[in-house]
C-alpha cells in the first residue's frame, strides 16, 4: 500500500500540449521533405511533434524525450480562381474591375509582388474569391522571376483564369514578341513543368484589351488557332509546346479598361464554379455509395436458396 502511494507521488502531472496558431492555408513539411499535414479550414489541427512518454513503472520511471524536428510552414492562398498570365496582360486591372480589390497597376512588369485576393460580388450576395498573382515569366518553373513563390498559390485554387493580351506582348526589348496564342502555350508549359496536375483544373481564358485597334481580328485569329492547337503548335519551337493542351471551358473577350464583356465574364465564372461544385458533390455521393456497398455484406443467392428451402417454423 505504501509502495503504491509513493509511485503515485512520483508520477507528475501531464505536460500541457504546445499549440501554435497558424493561418488557414498552411502546408507543413518536415525537414526530410515529408508532408506532415495541411490546415485548410478554421479550427483544424495537425500533430507536428509527439511529446515523450513520462516515467512509469514500465520504464523504471525514466521519462523519454519528446520528438524534436524542424518544420517548414508554407502559406498557400485559398481562392476560387487564380489569375495566370504574363506581366502586363492586365490581371490586376481585371481584378480591380471585377472586385473591390485595389492591386497596383502600372504599365511596367512586376507591379504585383505579393498575391492579392479580391472578392467578386453577385446580386444575390454570393461571393467568389479571385487571387491576383505576380506575373509568370518564361522559366518560372526553374524559379525565374517570382517562380515557385507564385506557382505554389495556384495549387490551391479551384480553377485557373488565364489572362492574355489580345495583341500579344513583349516583356523587354531583348526578349521575343509573343502572340496571344504563344502566350497561352507558354503559360500552359510553365504550369505543366511546375506541376502537371495543375492542368487538370478547369480553366477559363480571358482575352483582355479588346478596346485596342484590330482586337476583333486578333481575337478571331486566336480562336482559330486554339481550335487547331495540336497542329499549329508543331510550328512553334519545341520548348514552347506543352505535352498536353488546355481546352478552355470558356473563352471570354473583355476590356478591363472600358468594362466591355465583364458582366458576361462574371456570369461565366459563377457558372463554371457551380458546375464544378455539382460534379464534385456527385462524385462524393457515388464514392459514399460505393463505400456503403462495401460495408454491407452481400448475401449470395445460394445462401438465400438454402435458407428458403428449409421449412419455415411459424411457431
Ligand atoms: N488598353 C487597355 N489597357 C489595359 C487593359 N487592361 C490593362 N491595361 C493596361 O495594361 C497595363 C498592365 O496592367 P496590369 O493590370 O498592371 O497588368 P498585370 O501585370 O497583368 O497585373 C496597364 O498600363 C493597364 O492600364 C485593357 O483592357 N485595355
Ligand atoms: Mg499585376
Amino acid at each position: 500500500m505504501h509502495l503504491l502511494f509513493s509511485i503515485r507521488a512520483l508520477k507528475g502531472a501531464k505536460g500541457a500540449d504546445l499549440e501554435i496558431s497558424a493561418p488557414v492555408g498552411i502546408c507543413l513539411t518536415a525537414d526530410d521533405g515529408k508532408t506532415l499535414g495541411e490546415l485548410n479550414q478554421e479550427g483544424e489541427r495537425v500533430l507536428v511533434a509527439k511529446g515523450g512518454t513520462g516515467g512509469s513503472l514500465h520504464s523504471e520511471f525514466l521519462p523519454s524525450k519528446g520528438q524534436a524536428r524542424h518544420i517548414r510552414l508554407d502559406l498557400r492562398l485559398i481562392a476560387d480562381l487564380g489569375l495566370v498570365g504574363f506581366p502586363n496582360a492586365g490581371k490586376s486591372s481585371l481584378l480591380t474591375a471585377l472586385s473591390h480589390a485595389t492591386p497596383q497597376i502600372a504599365s511596367y512588369p512586376f507591379t504585383t509582388l505579393r498575391p492579392e485576393i479580391g472578392k467578386v460580388m453577385y446580386d444575390d450576395h454570393k461571393q467568389v474569391s479571385v487571387a491576383d498573382l505576380p506575373g509568370l515569366i518564361e522559366g518560372a518553373h526553374m524559379n525565374r522571376g517570382m517562380g515557385h513563390k507564385f506557382l505554389k498559390h495556384v495549387e490551391r485554387t479551384k480553377q485557373l483564369m488565364f489572362v492574355v493580351d489580345v495583341c500579344g506582348f513583349q516583356l523587354a526589348t531583348n526578349t521575343p514578341f509573343r502572340s496571344a496564342f504563344e502566350a497561352v502555350q507558354l503559360l500552359t508549359k510553365e504550369l505543366e513543368l511546375y506541376k502537371e496536375e495543375l492542368l487538370s483544373k478547369p480553366a477559363i481564358l480571358v482575352v483582355n484589351k479588346m478596346d485596342l485597334p484590330e482586337a476583333e481580328e486578333k481575337l478571331g485569329e486566336l480562336q482559330n488557332q486554339l481550335e487547331n492547337q495540336e497542329e499549329l503548335s508543331q510550328l512553334l519551337p519545341e520548348d514552347m509546346v506543352p505535352k498536353s493542351f488546355l481546352h478552355f471551358k470558356h473563352t471570354v473577350p473583355v476590356s478591363s479598361l472600358t468594362g466591355l464583356g465583364l458582366p458576361h465574364l462574371k456570369a461565366v465564372i459563377r457558372e463554371s464554379l457551380e458546375e464544378q461544385e455539382a460534379l464534385e458533390s456527385e462524385r462524393h455521393r457515388i464514392e459514399k455509395l460505393q463505400e456503403l456497398r462495401r460495408e454491407i455484406p452481400v448475401v449470395s443467392k445460394t445462401t438465400w436458396g438454402q435458407r428458403r428451402s428449409k421449412p419455415l417454423n411459424w411457431n
